[in-house]
């Protein structure tokens, strides 16, 4: 196990969620009627110019070996382990809230998990001093659309072993 000191590699994610308003007819056919949304978090590579068909939803696996993210304790489940992609979790609910998000790594890395932080967004962004109310009633969101929050991160490895780097540029 040899670390190459002096060397950087950086891979490029991004992580976040997308939500969509529930229709009346999705929210009579829930469980939990008080649900307002669904929506969907996710980690992804940044890599690849097209996180949907190029390379896709699979990009990740070769050096990230299970995501785990943990939910409001308001859901029963809140702890969702990911072992292979695609490395997200859709769900319904009413609020936002913080989602945590451990990155773990393949044994061959010998790197520690990387914890990030992603505020699950759910009502559409609005413009900074105007006088829409914050929070939009329902029927108004649905016609706005999807809301997308997706932030942009770095995983840097410093002083890599030999092994994962060559696992890191093969790729
Ligand atoms: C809030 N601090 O009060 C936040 C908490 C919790 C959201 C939001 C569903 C849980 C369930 C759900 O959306 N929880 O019914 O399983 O806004």
């Amino acid at each position: 196990r040899v670390r190459q000191r002096g060397i950087t590699i950086h891979r490029p994610i991004i992580y976040g969620n997308t939500a969509v308003v529930l229709t009346q007819k999705e929210r009579e056919t829930l469980p939990t009627p008080d649900h307002t949304h669904r929506w969907t978090v996710a980690v992804r590579s940044a890599a690849s110019a097209d996180s949907e068909t190029v390379g896709g939803k699979d990009d990740l696996s070769y050096f990230v070996k299970r995501v785990t993210f943990k939910l409001h304790d308001t859901y029963t489940v809140p702890t969702r382990t990911l072992d292979k992609p695609p490395f997200e979790v859709t769900e319904t609910g009413w609020g936002e809230f913080e989602i945590q998000i451990r990155i773990n790594f393949v044994p061959e890395s010998g790197e520690k998990a990387v914890v990030v932080y992603h505020h699950l967004k759910l009502h559409p962004w609005t413009a900074v001093g105007s006088n829409e109310p914050e929070i939009p009633p329902l029927e108004q969101a649905m016609k706005m659309g999807p809301v997308h929050s997706w932030q942009y991160d770095e995983i840097v490895f410093h002083d890599p072993f030999q092994s994962f780097l060559n696992i890191l540029t093969a790729h």
